[in-house]
């Protein structure tokens, strides 16, 4: 029988071709021709109807067979060569090449400030607390001497969750929650985010406040100044003066705001001829707000009415501007990769 004899030499044959295939398109090539639809085992089989019903079983049974062994010829081949190819990739590679830099990540200009200003504070003798953001209003205004009619509680400055929970309005609420559970004397600056319902170019519905307490028997506003002037020196440098100016918080009395000589012009109010940006030549940069504590925060305490001590508060964000020249609140907020890793 021809097909016979034909079914044997394929594989022969095959085996001859893969030899001298050198890529995977030769090799979809041969298996085209070989097993292909019009390959030419496909040309055997249909020669089948023309055999005698004894001869044409034999015959497919030996195609059934070939067709095996040339599928295993291929797979084999196939094999060499994807082994080939990672062997030359491999030889390409050079491992003395430079590698990539990997992008490293940078600190955000908020938690630059809050770092500089916790350690400066720490040296002092201060210790650093937080506490919960969702706060109660008892310590958020009621302990803090923040009467119910204050506009301060009204919805319209205060982020409400439900009824008497709230989104913190400043960090003061961490400072009665550390009396409650401290005896005095102590002394911790908060740091963290507190939240208002205000949007609009230089108010974020959040933002960063740092706050400061010390208490205990005979502080009083000489410790406040003193403590302070170290602290703007430290962060502004040693020859900037500080001056107070009276003010009003319900948590304090007396409440002063304090402003520094101006970092840029030096208190000359201008630079080079020019009107200072940084003070708009007023030749001082209002930097914190702070007081003696009132004896009703103390009450609510339940500190003995002999203690005193003195608070602050500072805008993070505002001492970041200031810092660092940012002229727009909006970028704190943003996250653009190319603003973040410029501090
Ligand atoms: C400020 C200004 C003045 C303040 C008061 C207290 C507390 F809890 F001790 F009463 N914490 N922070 C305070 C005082 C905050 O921010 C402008």
């Amino acid at each position: 029988m021809d097909q016979i004899t034909a079914l044997e030499s394929l594989a022969t044959e095959l085996q001859e071709g893969l030899n001298q295939a050198s890529s995977f398109d030769d090799l979809e090539t041969l298996r085209i021709a070989y097993l292909g639809r019009k390959g030419r085992l496909a040309a055997i089989m249909l020669t089948l109807p023309s055999l005698s019903s004894e001869e044409r079983p034999l015959v497919g049974q030996k195609a059934n067979q070939v067709k095996e062994r040339c599928n295993a010829l291929f797979e084999k081949k196939r094999e060499e060569l994807v082994s080939l190819r990672e062997q030359s990739a491999l030889a390409r590679f050079d491992a003395s090449l430079p590698g990539r830099t990997p992008g490293l990540g940078s600190l955000h200009p908020d938690t630059l400030v809050i770092e500089e200003i916790c350690a400066i504070f720490e040296k002092l003798g201060f210790s650093i607390a937080q506490g919960p953001e969702v706060e109660i209003d008892h310590y958020n205004f009621e302990a803090l001497n923040i009467p119910p009619d204050h506009p301060a509680r009204d919805m319209q400055d205060t982020l409400y969750i439900k009824d008497t929970i709230l989104l913190r309005t400043h960090t003061s609420p961490v400072q009665v929650r550390t009396m409650e559970r401290t005896k005095p004397p102590l002394a911790v600056v908060v740091p963290g985010k507190v939240y208002r319902r205000d949007s609009d170019i230089t108010h974020t519905p959040m933002f960063h406040q740092i706050e400061g307490l010390m208490v205990g028997d005979g502080i009083t506003m000489a410790h406040l100044r003193g403590i302070l002037t170290a602290f703007v020196r430290g962060v502004f440098g040693a020859k900037t003066r500080v001056r107070f100016r009276q003010s009003f918080f319900p948590f304090t009395e007396p409440s002063a705001e304090v402003d520094i000589s101006c970092f840029l012009c030096g208190g000359k109010g201008e630079v080079n001829g020019e009107p200072c940006r940084v003070c708009k030549s007023t030749g001082w940069v209002e930097i914190l707000g702070c007081g003696m504590v009132d004896p009703a925060v103390f009450a609510s305490v339940n500190y003995p009415d002999t203690v005193s001590g003195f608070a602050f508060g500072l805008g993070v964000e505002r001492i970041a501007m200031l810092k660092y020249g940012i002229g727009d609140l909006r970028l704190f907020f943003e996250n653009d990769v190319r603003f973040l890793g410029q501090f």
